[in-house]
């Protein structure tokens, strides 16, 4: 029988990781096959609620779940981490500035990296899902040296399946037929989701629509703006379709993509494109053998390049600040 792989969500009594901690127990996160042992943390406010959450998976007797703990301390919760969501994170409340927002985060994410650094198996993989995704994975990956640096991923997956969704929509094809979206950048309004790569039943995506006037002013605001318009019908945020998506994540970083597609994820830019070295910026990949490589030698537009330049400003502005808060 095969070990158990340990895997540690933060935030684990938050919306996101109610929706999330059943199907990473019920197989569906690394395979059906694959036993797991989850490490939940929480805050000390929140261990309540998780020891509930963990009591009701105890009641899925899922035969893949071989173990739950719980704890508020990060040392604890990443010990022997293979795989580590890093959900909770400080939101952005009534009146604060970007910069208390960063600070705030780099409150969770710096000790968190710091124990991912000290405490987490060498193959350790990380998806930060809490905002701001991108830089919280930054802040983590500064505080983890030990870890090769590639290991620290930002989801921009819930992203790239709304424009999938988006663009079937548009096209009347299934999404299963649409393959090679992109989103490039931040997981933020600037986010720039292309579709001049993607195929439609093999076709170019661009081709099919032949409108960049809906492509400017519906397609991509709409993407961008789904996690506002999921808030006002629903009264809360992306709960499901966000822990969906890092379900994708992993399971396509585990597992490899298709032949003939590739996946969005942020990732440390190694240059490429020019975004600048070592922002966590989301590019289209392929994943293979637990690893991932950016796509290369797609051609970028006038319209693909001014909207990637400016969400690619946009981090690195979010890198000096927290730069200038000495988080990095
Ligand atoms: P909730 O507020 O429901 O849950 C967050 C949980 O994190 C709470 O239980 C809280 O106690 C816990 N927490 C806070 N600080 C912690 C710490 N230092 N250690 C451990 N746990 C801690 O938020 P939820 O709706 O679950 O969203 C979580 C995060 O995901 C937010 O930052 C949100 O902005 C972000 N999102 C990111 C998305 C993405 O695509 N990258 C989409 C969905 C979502 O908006």
């Amino acid at each position: 029988t095969r070990t158990p792989v340990n895997v540690t969500v933060t935030g684990a009594a938050g919306q996101i990781g109610y929706a999330l901690l059943f199907r990473i127990a019920s197989g569906h996160l690394l395979g059906a096959d694959v036993p797991v042992k989850l490490r939940l943390l929480e805050i000390p406010q929140g261990l309540k609620a998780a020891e509930g959450t963990a009591m009701e998976l105890e009641d899925c007797a899922f035969p893949l779940l071989q173990g739950i703990d719980i704890s508020d301390d990060p040392n604890v919760a990443f010990d022997g981490a293979n795989v580590a969501l890093l959900v909770g994170a400080r939101p952005r409340t009534k009146g604060m500035e970007r910069g208390d927002l960063l600070e705030a985060n780099g409150g969770i994410f710096k000790p968190q990296g710091k124990a991912i650094n000290d405490h987490a198996a060498d193959d350790i993989k990380v998806l930060v899902v809490g905002n701001p995704a991108n830089t919280n994975a930054l802040i983590a990956q500064a505080a983890a040296p030990d870890v090769p640096r590639e290991r620290f991923t930002a989801m921009t997956r819930l992203d790239h399946n709304r424009a999938i969704s988006q663009l079937a929509a548009k096209t009347g094809a299934p999404v299963s037929e649409i393959k090679k979206l992109t989103i490039w950048g931040n997981h933020s309004a600037t986010q720039y989701p292309d579709i001049f790569h993607a195929t439609v039943a093999g076709k170019n995506a661009a081709e099919i629509v032949n409108d960049e006037k809906w492509l400017a002013e519906n397609f991509i605001p709409t993407v961008a703006k789904r996690g506002a318009a999921i808030i006002e019908a629903r009264g809360a945020s992306s709960a499901a379709s966000a822990a969906n998506a890092a379900i994708d994540h992993v399971h396509t970083w585990v597992n490899g993509t298709a032949d003939g597609d590739w996946t969005s994820m942020g990732i440390p830019s190694d240059g490429s494109y020019g975004v600048p070295e070592g922002l966590i910026s989301s590019f289209p990949v392929t994943t293979k053998d637990g690893r991932y490589e950016i796509v290369q030698g797609l051609e970028v537009n006038d319209f693909s390049r001014e909207r990637i330049n400016a969400s690619v400003k946009e981090l690195e502005e979010e890198r000096e600040a927290v730069r200038a808060l000495g988080l990095l």
